[in-house]
């Protein structure tokens, strides 16, 4: 028996963010998100399970990967040995498809690759609710990259309530694209994982951003129903603002935006001044995404490259496919 899978999983960028756990060793956030999946930027990942093996191997873009950076992957290929009911130990290949120094490289991807590769070699054969229940356990987003197009993320309050979900949008998605502008810069970087649990623990901006996370929810999945766009895009650059604000009202505060981040915000807003349909999202690093209808798209990237290299700039269209088994 061929103990082996490979599968094929996109990244996504929240419209909504997933900022704070209500649990942390099962990955319970505490409010609902919301995400679209991205075309170009995606994770292959290759694992294969044998009884001769006495320890998790991670070949990451042709790399082995050291004991010390690979503990949070050994410990998820514990959750999946525990729910396939196995003891062997796995060779795992990753390659991430996402342009080197990008800073895009997304745990979303890496996650829901992995646990569909897996879920094919032990034949565990779990639904694609229960594949992002497990994706969830290597990181909260990547229980969003098991679906294609726009996903929620309930938050539900256990394990089994945990999971991600596809919205029909009638294929709206075909109409939208995704641009890029990559910043780089030197500040010292705090991982989304810590960010959010410090901000959680001391922000005391925290509980204001709970208490208007679900109506901008409820506001985005009605502007989506109805394919209007301004009205998604306002709701979701409030929310992405929202998040980042809690980060600076945090014991001691801290900021993932720098000068260029603010540069592209006022771009973006310029463009729409001139009837570009384009609204921006930071996550848990200086980079902004900028979602664009796709008839505005290469206006919107011609404006940023007057000011950013071209290098910087790239885009994406939305995918509407969820994770594939490939080979
Ligand atoms: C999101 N981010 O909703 C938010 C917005 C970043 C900012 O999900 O700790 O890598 O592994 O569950 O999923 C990034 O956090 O964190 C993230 P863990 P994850 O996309």
């Amino acid at each position: 028996m061929v103990n082996s899978g490979k599968a094929r999983a996109h990244t996504n960028i929240a419209l909504i963010k997933y900022w704070g756990k209500a649990d942390e060793q099962y990955i319970i956030p505490m409010n609902n998100s919301l995400s679209v999946a991205l075309e170009r930027f995606y994770t292959e990942t290759k694992v294969t399970f044998d009884a001769s093996y006495e320890k998790d191997t991670l070949i990451l873009n042709g790399e082995a990967v050291n004991d010390k950076e690979s503990a949070k992957i050994r410990r998820f290929m514990d959750v999946v040995r525990e729910r396939a009911n196995t003891s062997m130990y796995a060779y795992i290949e990753s390659e991430n498809f996402v342009p080197t120094a990008a800073g895009l490289a997304s745990s979303a991807s890496a996650y829901a690759a992995l646990a569909t590769a897996c879920n094919e070699a032990l034949q565990m054969n779990l639904s694609d609710k229960d594949l992002s229940r497990l994706a969830r356990r290597g990181s909260g987003s990547a229980s969003r990259s098991i679906f294609g197009g726009f996903v929620e993320w309930e938050k539900g309050d256990s394990d089994k309530t945990s999971y991600s979900f596809p919205l029909d949008t009638n294929h709206w998605e075909d109409e939208l694209a995704m641009i890029f502008v990559v910043i780089n810069n030197q500040s010292k970087k705090v991982s989304s994982r810590s960010g959010m649990s410090h901000t959680r623990e001391t922000s005391r901006f925290y509980q204001y951003w709970l208490d208007h996370v679900d109506a901008d929810l409820t506001e985005a999945k009605a502007a989506i129903e109805v394919k209007d766009f301004d009205r998604l895009g306002e709701v979701f650059e409030e929310n992405g603002l929202r998040m980042h604000a809690t980060n600076l009202g945090a014991k001691p505060p801290f900021s993932y935006l720098v000068d260029e981040s603010y540069q592209v915000m006022d771009i973006v807003e310029q463009c729409r001044a001139q009837n570009l349909s384009c609204y921006f999202t930071m996550d848990a690093g200086p980079n902004v995404k900028i979602l664009v209808k796709k008839e505005h798209q290469q206006q919107v990237m011609e404006e940023l490259c007057k000011v950013f290299d071209e290098t910087q700039v790239l885009s994406s269209d939305i995918t509407r496919s969820g994770v594939e088994i490939i080979e």
